[in-house]
């Protein structure tokens, strides 16, 4: 058999999407219907997120939504939200791509750039630098960011009860995780942005020809 014979029977490796924004931006709402919509079009997928997506991994977002009295570290946070990417990824993600499906995942390392590097102020350095060691070159191929005005993320969130330790910060953190957000939006070149501060049904419609491109490459591919 020869060599391009054999790389034609092996599947094509899946599309990796994330959804990422503030909170109450819609990312949990859209990636349902991102999901649904991608399986009416005969997509083999897997939806995930993060921190979290395998039993330890889940257990690792406990601890660090968890309120509590001792104060947490920034480093400590961020080398946890590694440690549980680390397992998520080599658990799940790289074996679902490598089999073809698409994995839909609700966060990945740009919410780490937003959180913990303009959030707590982590040196960016830093985090590019367990970005390379644990996913080596896998990046998004296409990262949908809900961008929101933070205070009507916060008021949709807020809706929902008891607030964790993220929810828990103040205004000006969560303008800082906006604005990392937009400012990556410009420098990655896999960010599209949807305006989540419309209607639902509007937002839907970005979502749905945000995918559609993504389904055009496959189909030429
Ligand atoms: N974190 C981190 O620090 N570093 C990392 O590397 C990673 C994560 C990966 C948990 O994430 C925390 O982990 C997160 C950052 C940290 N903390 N915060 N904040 P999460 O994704 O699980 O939690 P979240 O950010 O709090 O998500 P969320 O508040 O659930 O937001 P959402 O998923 O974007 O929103 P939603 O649940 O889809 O929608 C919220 C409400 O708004 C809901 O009632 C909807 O019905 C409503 N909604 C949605 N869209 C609309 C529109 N268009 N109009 C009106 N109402 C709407």
């Amino acid at each position: 058999m020869t060599e391009s014979f054999i790389s034609e029977l092996q599947p094509k490796r899946g599309k990796f999407i994330t959804f990422e924004g503030g909170e109450g931006g819609g990312k949990s709402t859209n990636i349902q219907f991102a999901k649904d919509y991608l399986a009416e079009q005969g997509i083999d997928l897997l939806l995930t997120r993060e921190p979290g997506g395998t039993p330890l991994a889940e257990e690792i977002r406990g601890l660090l939504l968890a309120n509590r009295e001792e104060s947490v570290d920034e480093m400590t946070e961020l080398l946890l939200v590694f440690a549980a990417r680390a397992q998520h990824l080599n658990q799940v993600i790289l074996p679902a791509l490598e089999k073809g499906q698409w994995v839909l995942c609700d966060r990945f390392t740009d919410a780490t750039y937003a959180y913990q590097g303009a959030g707590r102020g982590l040196s960016i350095h830093g985090i590019q630098t367990l970005e390379s060691l644990v996913q080596r070159e896998l990046r998004p191929d296409l990262t949908l960011l809900f961008d929101l005005d933070v205070n009507i993320g916060a008021e949709r969130a807020r809706g929902r009860g008891a607030l964790d330790r993220f929810e828990n910060q103040e205004m000006a953190f969560f303008e800082r995780v906006r604005d990392m957000y937009l400012k990556r939006s410009v420098s990655e070149s896999y960010y599209r942005i949807i305006d989540a501060g419309r209607s639902l049904p509007e937002v839907q419609e970005s979502v749905k020809a945000c995918l559609q491109t993504c389904l055009f490459d496959k189909n030429r591919q």
